[in-house]
Parts: C-alpha cells; structure tokens; sequence
C-alpha cells in the first residue's frame, strides 16, 4: 500500500455549478486564501457556454459548506482593454504579499497567440488592478513568491519551449518587467508520470526547510491525458534550486468526480489554506475540469515523505549550464 498524504473530504465535491447563482457549465481550479476574519475565499474559474471563463469568489466560515458566492462575476475578462484576455481567464493562484497589503493574482489569459501570464492586484476581491500580461504564450501555472528574493519578486511558470514544457522562475524588481530566467524543474521522459509536461499547481508553500511545491504532471496514455500531484522542495533564499523531488506522484484522480466530467482524470489544485495549527493544508483542486473538491494534509508530513522519498535534482540547473554553454559555444 501507499502512504496516503492527502484525504479527501468526504462533502466532495465542495463546489460545482449548479451551487452556482447565475448559469455556469462548470466550476474548477479555483485560486484560495484566508481573509483577515478567517474566512475562507475560493476565486473559482468558472467556464460559460461559450467556452469562456471568467473569476467568481465564493467565501465560507469554514472553507467547506455555506458559500456566498457573488452573485455577479469578480473578475471578467476585459478584452477591449486587455486583448490578451479575448478567450477568457483561468486559473487563478492568489499569493498574499505582506509588503503590499495586497493580494496579486497570477492567471491564464486567453489570448489569440495561446496562454499567457497576466498579473492583477487586489485588497477586497472586488476592485482589481491588471498589471497585464508578464508572460507572453505560450505560458501558464504561474504563481507569485510572497516575498521579495534578494530585492526581487520571483515567479515560478512553466513556459512551453523547445526544451519542453518546464517549470521555470523568473526575477522582477516591480512586478511589471521580468528577467533573470531560470529552468528550475523539468519534465522527465519516457514512460514517468511527470513526463513530458509538468507545471507548478497551488503557489510554494513557505516551510523552515524550503519552498514546498506541489507539481502536477501530465502523462499522455492511449486514453488521453492523467493529470497527477507531486512534490519538490526548493531553497528558501535560492528558490531556482531544487533541493527534493519526491520520485513517485502523492494524489491522481481515483474518485468519479475526478474521473469524469468535462476532462477526466484531471486533479487540478490552484491554491490552499493553511489551519490554525500552523500544519493542515485544505488543498483546494478542480476534479475533472467540472467541480471544486477539497484534500487536507499536514505539512510535517508531507516533508517528511519527501525527506525519505525525494532525492537531489539539479535536472533544471543541468540543463540550464548546458543551454548557456551551447549559446555562448
Ligand atoms: C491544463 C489547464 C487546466 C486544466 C487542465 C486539464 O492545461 O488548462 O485548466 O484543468 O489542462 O484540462
């Protein structure tokens, strides 16, 4: 038997659209944080007839049942302004910057060229600041470091290239202008749950021995796409290194609601809460592109697996060397 890391909770799914006030076709990969008042804020994506999707919040006391979700949607794309965001925006991962006062979104933006990065800035989940797209296509899961790295704010995203589909970081002074590009996680090859194409699923998680991310992979099968969880741990102060990458994924889609729905098979968590005990992570994740679930863990836990199970990778840093030797070469 595996060691189960992460439980399901046994209301799933938490969300999904018929909870919705206004028509949906589905509800998924929604961003989370805590409010001041402890109350839980999930900005779901939620997709239209069209295909389109927009942001809608929905708060809970307790981060499980009795949702108020607005009963208009928070954030819709604004194209005539933001043409990048012509065929909607999707999942969002929110990041919480003490600094700031504020909370700084990264989401998909929708454009004609393909995914990009796209920026917006808010304190109440009602007014909104775009700071525009930071990366253009094709590009997506990204999420902002809370803090400044060295004076810099970092972003971890995964830009499509020919190296493959990757997980990159990237430094800004101010949020607007980026660079210092760096390969941080790669994909592996052949038969790997993670091979081919990763991406960073909720934002790190700021712990004493790293930066613990939870990756998704993505293995392509005569069935389509399995979208599955795995974790990495990165140094606190060099957030490009990696110091764990745990060999085998924690979660994959098991339970009907992962498995069918608008694409099944799909696990797809953008954010999470942290409980009072400073330990329980309340790891929210879209299941099967159709409706929010919830899985909780403990942090401790979770370390420790990758302490036994994880080993050094320097796959990103490897590749990078090689890629800065053959350009200068
Ligand atoms: C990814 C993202 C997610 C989606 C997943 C499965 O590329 O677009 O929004 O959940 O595919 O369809």
């Amino acid at each position: 038997m595996y060691e189960e890391l992460l439980h399901r909770h046994p209301r799933n799914p938490i969300l999904t659209a018929a909870d919705w006030p206004y028509p949906a076709n589905t509800v998924f990969n929604a961003g989370a944080t805590l409010l001041p008042d402890g109350t839980t804020l999930l900005l779901c994506r939620v997709e239209d007839r069209r295909g389109h999707s927009h942001l809608c919040a929905a708060r809970s006391k307790n981060g499980v049942d009795e949702w108020q979700i607005d009963p208009q949607p928070t954030l819709m794309p604004d194209p005539e302004n933001y043409p990048e965001e012509v065929w909607g925006i999707e999942d969002p991962r929110i990041t919480y910057i003490s600094e700031l006062g504020k909370y700084v979104i990264a989401y998909v933006s929708y454009s004609r060229g393909g995914p990009g990065v796209s920026l917006a800035v808010t304190e109440d989940f009602q007014h909104f600041e775009r700071l525009g797209v930071v990366m253009p296509p094709e590009d997506k899961d990204a999420a902002l470091l809370p803090r400044r790295i060295d004076g810099h704010w970092a972003l971890i995203h995964r830009p499509v290239t020919a190296l493959g589909a990757h997980m990159w970081i990237s430094y800004s002074p101010d949020l607007r202008y980026w660079g210092r590009h760096r390969l941080i996680l790669e994909a592996r090859r052949g038969a790997w749950w993670d091979a081919n194409k990763i991406g960073l699923s909720p934002p790190p998680i700021e712990t004493a021995a790293g930066w613990l991310v939870l990756y998704h992979g993505v293995r392509q099968t005569a069935s389509g796409a399995l979208y599955r969880l795995g974790l990495a741990l990165f140094d606190l102060d060099r957030p490009e290194r990696c110091l764990r990458r745990g060999d085998t994924w924690i979660f994959g889609p098991e339970m009907p609601y992962e498995r069918y729905g608008d694409v099944g098979n799909v696990v797809f968590p953008c954010g999470y809460t942290i409980g009072p005990d400073g330990d329980t992570l309340n790891l929210y994740y879209g299941g099967a592109d159709t409706c929010v679930a919830l899985a909780t863990a403990s942090i401790r836990s979770l370390l420790d697996w990758l302490d036994r199970h994880g080993k050094l990778d320097v796959s990103g840093v490897d590749k990078w060397h090689e890629v800065e030797l053959a350009s200068e070469g």
